[in-house]
């Protein structure tokens, strides 16, 4: 599937955007009805296709008289599950989970990540690393052979406030490429995260070994977490323009 040359018109383009808005719904509910069982402790991911997943659990639950508790990993998915009724907890009560359900800006082959496009990934990093398995939802469009053949937006990476520009002299320094602190709307002011830090994007040349530069970018004084998710996930799933799902 390739996006039209011809998307000129807005009724063309908004139904390709109903194609992706599909394509993440099959991919949330087909994890939801695979990995969810009675009596689960789930951690619960952030972002537009998880909403879906949110949707079917809640149904699941209702349907089915499920007891499951969630952990959200950000202020977004706490209130939407909030919002369904569903039980909530938090590490604190519940630092053992069986499953971890998350969207992604991309998926390698091996099923390395790049996360953080919503500026959440330490909390989903901490959370899908308290799981015994972990599972990406996403659609079409995140699958990728090599990270950064796809997603064109970097690495993001959550800094403390006051060391931001000695974290991105060290990045660019180290590794290359170009590091830029992400501003929020209209560049009003950074991103501020839900933990009050602030989110690095940074772009690099060319494929890396990604677990080596992970690893680099961690030991920089100031950095909290990168969206690198490097052999965490046991499974993803892309949903397809077609309603299929394909999953590896
Ligand atoms: C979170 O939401 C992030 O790690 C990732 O940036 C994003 C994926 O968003 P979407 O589901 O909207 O594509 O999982």
């Amino acid at each position: 599937y390739k996006p039209s040359l011809f998307c000129v018109s807005r009724r063309y383009c908004s139904s390709e955007m109903d194609l992706i808005t599909q394509a993440k719904q099959s991919a949330a509910y087909q994890a939801i009805d695979n990995h969810v069982k009675n009596g689960q402790a789930l951690g619960i991911g952030s972002g537009s296709t998880i909403v879906f997943a949110i949707n079917r659990l809640a149904e699941r639950v209702q349907e089915e008289n499920l007891n499951v508790v969630c952990v959200p990993t950000s202020f977004q998915s706490k209130q939407l599950l909030t919002e369904k009724g569903l039980a909530v907890s938090d590490l604190e009560r519940t630092p053992s989970l069986d499953v971890a359900i998350d969207g992604a800006d991309e998926v390698d082959k091996d099923l390395n990540l790049i996360k953080g496009g919503g500026a959440a990934c330490t909390q989903e990093k901490i959370v899908a690393s308290c799981a015994k398995y972990f599972v990406v939802i996403a659609d079409h469009r995140k699958d990728s052979k090599l990270l950064g053949e796809q997603w064109k937006k970097g690495v993001p990476i959550e800094v403390i406030p006051m060391g931001y520009v000695p974290v991105i002299r060290a990045i660019e320094k180290k590794l290359g490429g170009k590091a830029e602190l992400r501003m929020g709307a209209n560049k009003a002011g950074p991103v501020v995260t839900d933990n009050g830090n602030f989110i690095l994007d940074w772009k690099f040349d060319e494929t890396k070994d990604w677990k080596k530069v992970n690893m680099e970018i961690s030991m920089i004084p100031g950095v909290v977490e990168t969206g690198l998710f490097i052999d965490m996930a046991q499974r993803a799933y892309f949903g397809m323009p077609d309603g299929s799902v394909t999953f590896r």
